[in-house]
């Protein structure tokens, strides 16, 4: 029996979360749903921004699908980022983004590639603290041996899976040769011991952040730290076009938190017009990655794919997640 934890969080996470669980529910129609709280809001009601009964629904379910999260930009006492805490207390170490051309809606038609952000350590484990009376912050970056050696026998698995061509290491060890230099060095060994040598590759992230968009097709599987990771998918995801089409899935040992690389659009919340197809490719995520129903992912996908080369998403109207999980809902 496949179990899902549902935590739609802020804003349009409570409208792109449960399209996605329908259309998931018509491919798995077994599938064992339970509703949990987390975020901003659940905060201001409850006074933690994820609750031990959310954790503990996720541990049973092993599987969950997050929506969004809209914290305040000031320090709130006692409050933590929900999707940070999520991923802190599930271990949820690695973080999977996969940008590709769509129909219609990418800049162009020849980008796969997938972006493997770690997902606990680096800068942003939230360590900053002022000095000098408050004339200096300080932002403390870990970086461990076993982090960059966890990510790295993911990238294993995934290039194994995805037949890669290519791994890419990014890192900025010609500044920083401590940190990126011991993740650098770790993912290497990982990578080279599990016979990869012959496609294992290096950048220096500003040049990779320029080849993304200079020449995004030469890109494969993309190994990364978890500041570098979330600012170089958000680039690029302008080819699967835009923050409205890019999924993402947390993973961990035995648990796997799918969720949309968007936020909560507070202006645009409660109008029907966000679009569903983040949240929706992040459950084809989860189908593929941590139910291994490759499968069924397929199908989701392809059903995208058609669906986006029949009807632009501009041409869907005012209702528009209503209208995509229908049309989707019709392809499956
Ligand atoms: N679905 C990802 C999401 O909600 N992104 C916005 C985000 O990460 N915000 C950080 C935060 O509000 O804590």
């Amino acid at each position: 029996m496949m179990r899902l934890c549902v935590i739609p969080g802020d804003g349009i996470g409570q409208e792109v979360v449960p399209s996605a669980v329908r259309v998931l529910e018509k491919l798995l129609p077994g599938l064992e749903v339970t509703e949990a709280e987390a975020g901003w809001e659940c905060f201001r009601r409850q006074g933690t921004s994820v609750p031990e009964t959310t954790l503990q629904q996720m541990r049973e379910c092993g599987a969950g699908l997050f929506g969004a999260v809209s914290s305040p930009s000031w320090q709130v006492e006692g409050y933590r980022s929900a999707i940070l805490a999520l991923r802190q207390s599930l271990q949820l170490n690695v973080n999977l983004r996969p940008v590709r051309s769509w129909p219609r809606i990418s800049p162009r038609s020849d980008v796969d590639l997938l972006i493997l952000r770690e997902n606990s350590e680096g800068l942003y484990i939230g360590r900053e603290y002022m000095q000098q009376s408050g004339n200096l912050a300080i932002a403390e970056a870990h970086i461990s041996r076993q982090a960059s050696e966890d990510i790295a026998r993911r990238a294993v698995e995934v290039a194994v899976l995805r037949t890669s061509r290519r791994v890419t290491l990014v890192h900025k060890a010609n500044v920083l040769p401590l940190t990126c230099g011991l993740f650098r060095d770790s993912c290497r060994r990982v990578l080279e011991e599990a016979g990869l040598r012959d496609i294992v590759d290096e950048r220096l992230v500003d040049v990779a952040a320029l080849q993304l968009i200079e020449c995004p097709e030469e890109f494969d599987l993309l190994v990364t730290t978890n500041l570098f990771g979330d600012i170089l998918s958000d680039l690029a995801s302008h080819w699967s076009g835009g923050l409205g089409m890019a999924p993402s899935l947390n993973w961990g040992q035995g648990i796997a938190l799918a969720e949309p690389v968007h936020g909560s659009a507070p202006d645009i919340a409660g109008t029907g017009k966000a679009n569903p197809l983040a949240a929706i490719l992040s459950s084809a995520l989860l189908l593929r990655y941590h139910w291994h129903a490759g499968a069924l992912a397929d199908q989701l996908e392809g059903a995208v794919e058609r669906l986006l080369a029949e009807i632009s998403i501009a041409e869907m109207g005012g209702e528009t997640t209503q209208r995509i999980e229908q049309e989707l809902l019709l392809r499956l």
